[in-house]
């Protein structure tokens, strides 16, 4: 019996040495100690032990069983510290690491050049106003002069959503509500959206911006419109700006001009940027068409006025020489970041 006993200890202590995980040391102790273990086996077989021997047979039991549970828990010891060992390498977090860095949002050359024509004008008293970009005919082009069969009105330059309703190809609707209102007297600009049916190249698309410019009062001359211009061709582009207004023809204006801006480049010599012209192009303006003043329901006999339009997208690729208008649409945090 004591034979027994001693080469269940030792073979159980051995299996213990040899086992490499937690899984083998649970089936070990099953395998020993469980209630149909080999040890427990050995208890259940004591009746065949004489009965002066059992005692010492019995401590011999307890002592095995003590000694084999004292290895499995040693054992079980050193494989939870392996493990967590292993663990503490493969997760080693480096903190002096520098942190990844979030893309941010950034100001538009859009909204940059915006601002600074909003603040421009502001500074002259003139009150920012907005309006809808889905538009009746009218407002868009019936209360402008521009009649039925003109050119602009074509289908292939406007986006119809019916008959009588459009996306707006200016932002003078907005001006012509307010002239409608008929509180007087009128300094106002007019940004925002509006749209063109272009093919997208280099210098169109189908959806740009516009800001529009209306002054009306009373005594309002050709040389308020020219010294209001050359003040705001000043501000953006310089104090040494020059300003050439070249006679032109828009349907709601008379007379009419366009407006060149000396180059802000070579001052005017002719360069590269300017195509050796000195000369920039801007913006429209001239006088509000007495038949425009009338139709929105001013006098034309005692209020003058004059307006302008300009093209944002123009302006900002001018400003922040930016060679291709797709680039202001595709919203690219690398181009964007540079503004
Ligand atoms: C251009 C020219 C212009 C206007 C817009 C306007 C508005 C009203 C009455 C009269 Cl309510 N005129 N706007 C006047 C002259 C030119 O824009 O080349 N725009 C891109």
């Amino acid at each position: 019996m004591k034979e027994i006993i001693e080469k269940i200890r030792t073979e159980a202590l051995k299996a213990i040495e040899a086992s490499g995980d937690l899984d083998t040391l649970n089936d070990i102790r099953v395998a020993y100690l469980g209630k149909k273990g080999e040890l427990t086996n050995v208890l259940k077989s004591m009746k065949n032990v004489a009965a002066e021997e059992r005692p010492i047979v019995g401590q011999m039991v307890n002592d095995a069983r003590t000694e084999i549970e004292g290895r499995l828990e040693a054992m079980k010891k050193s494989f939870a510290a392996k493990l967590r060992e292993q663990q503490l390498k493969s997760e080693v977090i480096d903190v002096t690491l520098p942190a990844k860095r979030r893309a941010i949002g950034h100001m538009h050359p859009n909204t940059r050049a915006l601002e600074e024509i909003e603040d421009i004008f502001v500074g002259m008293g003139y009150e920012v106003v907005e309006g809808p970009e889905v538009e009746y005919d009218y407002y868009n082009f019936e209360a402008l002069n521009i009649p039925a069969n003109h050119p602009a009105k074509d289908e292939q330059d406007t986006f119809y959503i019916t008959k009588d309703i459009l996306l707006r190809t200016q932002t003078s609707p907005c001006q012509v509500r307010v002239m409608e209102k008929g509180k007087l007297p009128i300094r106002m600009i007019a940004p925002g959206r509006v749209f063109r049916s272009d093919e997208v190249d280099a210098t169109h698309s189908p959806s740009f911006h516009q800001i529009e410019g209306l002054v009306i009062d009373r005594n309002i001359t050709f040389a308020d419109l020219k010294g209001t211009l050359e003040q705001f061709a000043k501000e953006m582009f310089g104090e040494n700006t020059r300003v050439k207004f070249r006679p032109h023809h828009f349907p709601f204006t008379e007379p009419s001009a366009e407006v060149d801006v000396s180059c802000f480049k070579c001052g005017g010599k002719g360069c590269r940027f300017c195509k050796g012209e000195g000369w920039i192009e801007i913006l429209g303006c001239g006088m509000v068409h007495p038949k425009v003043l009338r139709m929105s329901g001013i006098d034309p006999e005692q209020y003058s006025g004059f307006a302008f339009g300009l093209g944002l997208e123009r302006i900002a690729l001018l400003k922040y020489e930016i060679d291709d208008m797709r680039l202001l649409y595709e919203n690219d945090e690398r181009f964007l970041k540079q503004f």
